[in-house]
């Protein structure tokens, strides 16, 4: 088939994201809910803060805020990892990221896949923290073979989306009928199988050694755990959940409130019990969870730094993680703390904190090829010849991850893995290098620069 005829990544992902979606509203009612309670909430945004739309607007983020989404699935072998990056590649996701959570007590590793063009993103920026189940970290022998076996034994791919893989991978694309069926077949492997694949005393017993590792090992396959979409406030989330019916966790992850948003804040509600069917007797589970999202700047290696440090101060000052019981007090730390990050974007521009997107304005534009104009960056800032904006956080938080997971595993499971973060280890299984967000972030922001610069006819980078 000639190349011109193939479906472009970018829309296969944004078909899948949107098969996705309404299957988790079909599987978890609660997330349809949430939907509409951050649609609300984006909309109160957008009216009522004329400036954040606007800033959406020049970014064009404004017409990806919808649809936008993160999911996370839990894998348990190196094959099925390996098996889920060539899956994701046919929607064009590309593994970004390292993230350990050993030291935070789940024995897993993660990275995010995602589109890594700024152009891509803007079709469908579709996301999935991706983690594998690190076995060797469990201490019990018997255990560690049982999982084993067990999960040796399971196919999480359909015959068809392998064959359309490999069909993806020979030829170069898929056509519109096969990105059809590839969506569908693709589909199943994220699905709920109420079914699963033990015994109810194998099920406590691999949830006694931690609950993720049962939610991994004891089913037909990664079922997504929790589908999260974009909210531009996720106080007014976090206040409004209850009147919904929604109980939300204690505190909201990531930055506090600030006027310019940073990275990533997060916020949960806990997973209902779902009823399973276990070899011998019926049971059940709290798998699946809702989340609920706010992105703000991306962050440069200094300004992450910053960031990290003044996270760990209210971690300090607190003495211990954020809970019920002390989540005002968390509150007024973190806000104390955060007091040192500029809550302004251009002296976080001066201060090289955050990366951002410069556009020509009109008035810049129309000044094109007048003798008399200013030549540098800074010059034509100043005189409104270049207008820039934030350049978004498209990643994840590794303390804040932790945090989700915590949440939804209890508070009891409370273990100890010591940290051993083993990137190697994560990329032989992967079969791949992660990319590096920092250096992505780099690029798109000086892609930016160049298209302003030849946009007015200069030479400024
Ligand atoms: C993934 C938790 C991490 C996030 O948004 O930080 C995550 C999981 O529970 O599998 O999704
Ligand atoms: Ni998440």
């Amino acid at each position: 088939m000639p190349a011109h005829d193939f479906v472009s990544p970018d829309s296969i992902r944004a078909q899948f994201s949107a098969a996705m979606s309404l299957m988790y509203k079909q599987e978890v009612p609660l997330y349809g809910t949430l939907l509409e309670l951050v649609s609300e909430i984006n909309q109160q945004v957008m009216t009522q803060q004329p400036k954040v739309a606007e800033a959406l607007r020049w970014t064009g983020e404004i017409e990806r805020l919808d649809q936008e989404r993160h999911g996370a699935i839990r894998v348990g072998t190196a094959e099925e990892l390996a098996t889920i990056a060539r899956l994701f590649a046919v929607m064009g996701m590309e593994p970004v990221g390292y993230y350990d959570l050993s030291s935070a007590g789940v024995p897993v590793h993660s990275t995010a896949f995602r589109a890594v063009h700024e152009q891509s993103l803007h079709i469908s920026p579709f996301r999935v923290f991706t983690s594998l189940l690190r076995l060797e970290l469990i201490d019990n022998p018997q255990l560690r073979e049982l999982a084993q076996g067990i999960l040796a034994k399971r196919k999480i791919f359909t015959p068809r989306v392998r064959e359309l893989i490999a069909q993806c991978e020979r030829d170069g694309g898929l056509s519109a009928s096969d990105a059809e069926t590839f969506v569908q077949e693709a589909l199943h492997t994220f699905r709920w199988h109420q079914d699963a694949t033990v015994t109810a005393e194998q099920y406590q017993q691999l949830h006694d050694q931690h609950r993720l590792i049962a939610d991994v090992v004891a089913f037909k396959g990664p079922h997504i755990n929790h589908l999260t979409p974009r909210t531009l406030d996720i106080d007014a989330i976090q206040v409004g959940m209850p009147a919904k019916g929604i109980p939300p966790k204690a505190v909201v992850e990531g930055p506090p409130t600030r006027r310019h948003p940073i990275l990533l804040r997060q916020t949960s509600f806990k997973a209902l019990q779902e009823k399973v069917a276990f070899s011998d007797a019926q049971g059940s589970h709290t798998a699946r969870f809702g989340e609920i999202e706010q992105r703000g700047a991306a962050l440069t290696p200094k300004g992450r730094q910053l960031y990290d440090r003044l996270l760990d101060a209210t971690r300090e000052a607190l003495g211990g993680a954020p809970a019920e019981a002390n989540a005002e007090r968390y509150r007024a730390l973190l806000k104390a703390q955060f007091a040192e990050f500029p809550d302004d974007l251009a002296q976080m521009r001066e201060q090289g904190l955050a990366y951002f997107r410069y556009f020509a304005t009109e008035k810049g534009l129309a000044a094109r090829d007048q003798q008399e104009r200013p030549t540098t960056l800074q010059g034509l800032i100043d005189a409104g010849h270049v207008h820039f904006e934030a350049l978004v956080y498209e990643d994840f938080l590794p303390v804040s991850a932790a945090g989700i997971f915590q949440s939804n595993l209890g508070d009891d499971a409370q273990t100890e893995y010591g940290s051993n973060a083993n990137r190697d280890a994560f990329e032989a299984a992967l079969q791949m290098k992660v990319q590096d967000e920092l250096a992505l972030y780099a690029q798109s922001e000086q892609r930016s620069l160049q298209a302003c610069a030849q946009a007015l006819n200069l030479d400024f980078k």
